[in-house]
């Protein structure tokens, strides 16, 4: 198997002008003809290379004269000596109801649709896939009318028609010329909800959202999201929506989150459907940063497009980094920072540090599904996110303007982003790109002096960027730091410190005492920041400072070195159980109005074990389990008062998705989480799952008795299950919390839930919420000593392979990130990577994510 490499980039020998399809589906065998207007790039004498997937091909015509001299392989068609401009007829069938992987044309329960990035194209009919070669498409779509009354494309549609078996037919044209991966085609029978945008400019934009029959209440939440991110973008971005149509069709089989095809929209209904009663107030969080996410890629995206595969975070970044910039300013903005740190921290560190470390813009890919990432998207947000903090909110939206003015309607690279940024700032960006090419999660290394004679104090920084798995080299990179002063009885002052050199000094003078620095604060740049903070320091920084990332996170590292100092790792300095316990007092003495609840939560929230394992080089998972379970059960019972005191008076009645509301129920099942490991847990538990009239408050009661392992909650999670039985997207949220109990006999609980009737191993949904929760969320479980944990994940990633080869290489992340573990485990782990790398016909996911894993 053969990786492709950046650096290997050549234009494409042929562009296709325009694209005219017509898709017949029937079962089994769907009919494809697509008529293509093909142009020669340049002089040369290339035969025409086009990308096919196990197409049965029909019939091929140039200029309307069948063709009998190609050549075919399995994933190509080559046609020798072409003319420099012709239209070639190509005519394949293929079987939508036969396809697992959920890539190309595929059917689900009751529909049609489609999935094309990164390279799906290919499975549907022969065509120059790749992302470079932008085309105007006209679709025409056949089917039953009664079965699939709507056939939806790209664009507007133009013209339909009825036949006489029965069927119908609806042609489509999109006037902006776009890359097949853009491509989508939705043929079924819904619910459709429908809304208008008026736009900046006067436009009404008819809003149209496609459900499952049934579901259309569940909708609503979606389409008032879209409004605001339509709004949101053109009054931050001055960036104005298109078409006159906007579709958006939830599915309910559909390997990603959800895909931004041009004015048809297609989203896992998991973030599309939302009421009080079935979805969680996280669940409205995510509908409305998804449908705000897919709807900015209008332009960050498809309006201007990648180049190649590599540049994926051209889109991906920038798109992420809008979208997180849109949550702030819906909700909180410093709770939105935390979340997004926590994901760098759990999820991106964690992939810097194994076999598949990759820079934001890859330059060796084998399998393109593989790239993306956490890497890719959220550290590449984190990119763009630096850019905003060197050149402030106008300078980067200088640069946005400059990069649509240069690139509109274009395919483009990374580095004419940074050109655009750079051009319109005048300022030299050479050694911050250096981020888009290099790997690896860098160490800012701090110490501090302070001269009480002249009231001189020095910062001294180190930058270290070690060798990581895909690359030994690396360079000084340009890292923004963003400082704060903190003297006592003096306003705190606040500064952003340039790190470009591999050692730097920062001299400030004037100080009567030495101050306290809090350094990255609102996490300025994605790196691991290492200082000999003494306790006090933090405790002050988590009291006192002004920014509350800044208290945040020093309250979590005060809690991280307590935890790492009760295991074997060990800790950078002592923290005893008092300084916790000040720490704790502190914060529920500064406990301030409403507004401040979601960060209170977020500051009692001890940091996950995922994310304490990245602090430390050997992951000693047991140990620190017990210890933080420990932990929580002494703030659990020191501070009871205090939690029940809080508990009490954020209760409210009724729901709606307002932060006010979503703030008090954020804290109240944080207090709850806590109550539940005191003597009055099981009571109040169940209590408050009865109560609950809503999601929010019904799986808040499930994970304070699943994590406090209450004897009510066998008993209350077969009364959500019967509540909930025909209803599998929120059975998915049942499925997770039995996959991730830590109780003895997990993987006997696993085959039950594997062969419950909701299941079904065709669905992403499903296994991921048991299969994917199990290997991600439960480290007991998972790491069991015995590696019977290790083999149920690999047993089973051996059948799903087979069927869906891209939700499998996903799950097999955690096996393949064993470098961190005891030797013992290590070797189990990959005892059980090696058995998958000899299965015969490995997917070339799998094969990738595996083989590099155990290089
Ligand atoms: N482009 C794939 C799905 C997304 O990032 O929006
Ligand atoms: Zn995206």
């Amino acid at each position: 198997i053969q990786a492709k490499r950046r650096l290997d980039y050549q234009p494409p020998h042929f562009f296709i002008s325009t694209v005219d399809l017509s898709v017949k589906l029937e079962d089994p065998k769907t009919q494809v003809k697509s008529q293509l207007k093909v142009i020669r790039n340049g002089e040369h004498r290339h035969p025409l290379v086009l990308d096919g997937e196990e197409l049965p091909l029909i019939d091929i015509k140039i200029n309307a004269n069948s063709v009998t001299r190609y050549e075919q392989t399995p994933t190509s068609l080559t046609l020798e000596n072409v003319p420099d401009e012709f239209y070639l007829e190509i005519y394949t069938e293929i079987d939508p109801a036969s396809n697992s992987s959920l890539e190309g044309l595929y059917k689900t329960e009751n529909a049609y649709c489609t999935q094309c990035e990164a390279e799906g194209f290919r499975k549907i009919t022969y065509f120059i896939d790749r992302p470079d070669v932008l085309s105007e498409y006209s679709v025409t779509i056949y089917a039953d009318q009664k079965a699939y009354p709507y056939l939806l494309s790209n664009g507007n549609k133009v013209d339909s028609g009825k036949l006489e078996d029965g069927r119908h037919w609806v042609k489509w044209h999109d006037p902006f010329k776009k890359p097949c991966y853009l491509f989508a085609l939705v043929a079924g029978d819904f619910d459709l909800l429908e809304d208008h945008f008026k736009t900046v400019s006067g436009r009404k934009i008819l809003l149209q959202l496609f459900v499952d029959k049934g579901k259309a209440k569940r909708g609503k939440h979606a389409l008032t999201s879209l409004k605001k991110s339509m709004q949101w973008d053109e009054e931050v971005f001055d960036l104005e929506y298109d078409l006159d149509i906007y579709m958006v069709v939830a599915v309910d089989f559909f390997n990603m989150g959800a895909m931004e095809n041009k004015g048809l929209n297609v989203f896992n209904s998991k973030f599309v459907l939302a009421d009080s009663e079935s979805a969680t107030d996280e669940d409205f969080f995510n509908i409305e940063s998804v449908i705000a996410h897919e709807y900015f890629h209008n332009w960050t995206g498809n309006r201007v497009t990648c180049r190649d595969w590599f540049q994926l975070s051209l889109k991906e970044g920038l798109t992420v980094f809008r979208d997180q910039q849109f949550s702030a300013d819906m909700s909180s903005r410093v709770v939105n920072r935390i979340k997004n740190v926590k994901v760098i921290r759990e999820h991106q560190f964690a992939e810097d540090a194994s076999a598949m470390s990759h820079p934001i813009r890859p330059d060796e890919v084998i399998e393109m599904n593989n790239f993306y990432t956490v890497t890719v998207y959220d550290k590449g947000a984190e990119v763009i996110r630096m850019l905003h903090t060197l050149l402030g909110q106008q300078g980067f939206k200088n640069g946005i303007d400059l990069y649509f003015k240069r690139h509109d309607g274009q395919a483009v690279t990374c580095d004419d982003f940074v050109s655009a940024m750079q051009d319109a700032n005048q300022v030299d960006l050479s050694q911050f790109k250096l981020w888009y090419s290099q790997s690896g999660t860098p160490v800012v290394s701090v110490k501090e002096r302070f001269d009480d004679a002249t009231g001189e104090y020095i910062l001294e920084f180190q930058q270290i960027n070690a060798p990581t798995a895909d690359q030994q080299q690396k360079q000084n990179l340009h890292i923004p730091i963003r400082l704060e002063f903190m003297c006592n009885g003096e306003k705190p002052s606040a500064e952003l410190f340039e790190l470009k050199q591999g050692s730097q000094t920062l001299t400030k003078s004037g100080f009567t005492e030495k101050p306290t620095v809090a350094l990255l604060a609102d996490f300025s740049a994605p790196v691991k920041l290492e200082f000999d903070y003494t306790v006090d320091a933090l405790l002050k920084i988590a009291l006192q400072s002004q920014d509350g990332f800044s208290r945040w996170d020093a309250g979590q590292k005060l809690f991280s070195e307590y935890l790492h100092g009760k295991t074997p790792a060990g800790s950078t300095f002592k923290v005893s159980l008092r300084d916790i316990d000040n720490l704790i007092n502190g914060i529920f003495n500064d406990k301030q109005a409403d507004t401040d609840w979601a960060l209170l939560a977020e500051m009692l929230t001890l940091p996950n074990i995922e994310t304490l394992a990245q602090q430390v080089s050997r992951y000693y998972v047991v140990e620190l389990n017990k210890a933080r379970k420990e932990l929580e059960s002494h703030i659990a019972n020191t501070f009871s008062a205090n939690f029940l005191l809080i508990y009490s008076e954020s209760a409210q009645s009724g729901y709606k998705y307002t932060a006010t509301q979503v703030n008090k129920r954020k804290i109240r099942n944080l207090c709850l989480h806590y109550l539940a490991k005191t003597d009055i847990g099981d009571k109040l538990v169940s209590e408050q799952f009865s109560a609950s009239s809503n999601m929010t408050d019904s799986l808040g009661a499930l994970k304070a008795a699943q994590s406090a392992l209450l004897p009510c909650f066998e008993r209350l999670m077969s009364e959500f299950e019967q509540k909930w039985a025909d209803d599998p997207l929120v059975l998915d949220k049942w499925f997770a919390l039995h996959a991730s109990s830590e109780i003895p006999d997990i993987l006997a609980r696993l085959d039950l839930l594997l062969s419950h009737k909701q299941f079904n191993h065709d669905n992403p949904n499903r296994v991921r919420s048991v299969i994917g929760t199990f290997a991600f969320y439960n480290p007991t479980g998972f790491h069991a000593i015995d590696g019977s944990g290790y083999k149920y994940i690999a047993d089973y990633l051996l059948k799903l392979d087979a069927r869906n080869p891209q939700v499998a290489a996903r799950i097999v992340t955690p096996l393949s990130q064993w470098k961190k573990m005891d030797e013992a485990r290590a070797e189990l782990m990959k005892h059980q990577l090696t058995r998958l790398l000899a299965q015969p016909n490995l997917s070339k996911d799998l094969y990738e994510k595996v083989s590099k894993s155990l290089s």
